[in-house]
């Protein structure tokens, strides 16, 4: 018998998410927790159960929850529900797309979705709440920390480290072995060939910080 999900966020990712962990199957999808005014209504074939100020009922009467808002920019909100769940003391899984092509030899914490067309290779090691959205790659040995969103696309070559809260655009590509300072915002389309100490907003190729 497949495992109830309950999902936290019902916007655009979550329908990304529906369709990733559809295709996954091992999970059945017991409904989705968004705002008051959302209660009632459905995501795809999925209905809003509750608010976020039910979550302690929910998480007495279900065992398993995903956070399934999106994260552009600042992960602060996902990073706060992430906290709430852990400390309602409820399962969070890894969710990987059959899609996907993870190594035997790769590291993925609780939390983390991993989505169609996405590749973690040997010795990753990506931390809890991240998203690593459709089509990324992950080289050798990167370490992605916690609460990070590697965009649609993006490139991170091998042995690149990304500090907790990043956020990496669509497209974006990191030479070999970059640092990457925890809660930076790299742009779309950016090229990263040296390291970023100081946490900011990058842009371009090669980037430059605008913020
Ligand atoms: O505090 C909250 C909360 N704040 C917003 N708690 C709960 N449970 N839900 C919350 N939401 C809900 O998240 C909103 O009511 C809405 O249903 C959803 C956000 O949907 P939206 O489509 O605006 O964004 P997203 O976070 O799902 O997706 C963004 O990020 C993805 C990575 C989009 O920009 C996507 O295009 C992108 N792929």
């Amino acid at each position: 018998m497949k495992k109830e999900l309950i999902l936290i966020g019902g916007g655009g990712h979550c329908r990304s998410c529906i369709d990733v962990i559809e295709k996954e199957n091992t999970y059945r999808i017991a409904g989705i927790v968004d705002k008051r005014g959302k209660v009632g209504t459905r995501v795809l074939a999925y209905e809003i159960l509750a608010s976020d100020e039910e979550l302690d009922t929910l998480a007495g009467e279900h065992k398993t929850f995903f956070i399934t808002i999106g994260q552009i920019k600042s992960g602060s909100k996902r990073k706060e529900l992430f906290e709430k769940l852990k400390a309602l003391g409820v399962e969070i899984p890894v969710i990987i797309s059959p899609l996907a092509d993870v190594s035997k030899h790769a590291r993925i914490q609780e939390g983390t979705i991993v989505m169609h067309g996405a590749h973690v290779n040997a010795g990753a090691e990506i931390g809890k709440n991240c998203i690593i959205n459709t089509c990324a790659i992950i080289e050798h040995d990167c370490k992605v920390g916690d609460h990070c969103h590697i965009s649609t696309g993006s490139i991170l070559n091998g042995e690149c480290l990304v500090g907790e809260g990043a956020f990496i655009g669509s497209n974006c590509v990191l030479s070999n072995n970059i640092v990457i300072a925890g809660n930076s915002v790299i742009g779309a389309g950016s090229v990263v060939i040296r390291r970023i100490d100081e946490a900011g907003t990058y842009v371009g190729n090669p980037v430059r910080r605008i913020l």
